[in-house]
């Protein structure tokens, strides 16, 4: 298989932040590829042949093989094209699979936060969401992106957090969030990316306040 004929489509559920890693991932390296949404709540029959685990992101190539989990399928992305997001160093490329691993376990914790119903479950979400984040801040020196200048996977395994974090952020802050200025100037600078910029649809916002509305989450209504 030649890198030139490989076909990607990526199949994807809209507000997912685990598929929009690997659209950041493609749409960096400048990559064509399908973006085919289903509904998760209803899956194409199809769906459960291709997912082993029923879950987005899926990464079809040549419309034959499939690939699941949004870092190995970002890993993947990687290592077939280019410019190469992950460092050349195993020291260096093993600590940025770490921290991509850290960014998946805090989009659970925001998930936690934007599912909440009522205050209590909102204020301890967000205390463990914080708790979380803190290792940011202590053991990172975004300058500005994770590495320097060069985009990485570590870059688009987090851009997905702070996009939603921040916009949560803007429609009723948190305190907290505050307090980690090296993160949030990473977080930034990440989200004036073009490639991340334009990675969700233009009614982003709208999907997801309507996608938390229907599980009667408290912040839907701020959003
Ligand atoms: N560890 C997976 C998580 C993917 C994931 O949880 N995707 C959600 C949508 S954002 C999903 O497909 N959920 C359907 C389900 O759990 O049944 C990854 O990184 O790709």
């Amino acid at each position: 298989m030649t890198l030139s004929a490989m076909r990607f489509e990526l199949i994807s559920f809209a507000i997912c932040p685990y598929v929009q890693r690997s659209v950041i991932t493609l749409r960096y390296k400048r990559i064509d590829f399908d973006l085919t949404h289903i509904d998760l709540a209803h899956p194409p029959s199809w769906f459960r042949d291709v997912s082993p685990l029923g879950k987005v992101p899926v990464l079809r190539i040549d419309g034959t093989t499939a690939l699941f989990e949004s870092a190995v399928i970002n890993e993947f992305i990687d290592e077939v094209t280019e410019p190469r997001l992950m460092s050349a160093d195993p020291v260096e490329r093993a600590r940025e699979r770490a921290w991509i691993a850290h960014a998946s376990t805090l989009l659970g914790a925001l998930y936690r936060v934007m599912s909440a119903t009522d205050r209590a479950g909102l204020d301890a979400a967000a205390g463990v969401l914080f708790d979380d984040i803190d290792p940011l801040e202590r053991f990172l020196e975004p300058a500005p992106l994770f590495r320097g200048n060069a985009f990485s996977l570590a870059d688009a395994a987090f851009a997905p957090l702070f996009l939603r974090l921040e916009l949560m952020h803007a429609a009723r802050p948190f305190p907290r969030w505050n307090d980690y200025p090296k993160t949030r100037a990473w977080a930034k600078a990440l989200l004036e990316l073009p490639a991340v910029a334009g990675s969700v649809g233009p009614s982003f916002r709208e999907d997801l306040a309507a996608s938390l509305r229907k599980r009667g989450s408290l912040l839907a209504a701020a959003l």
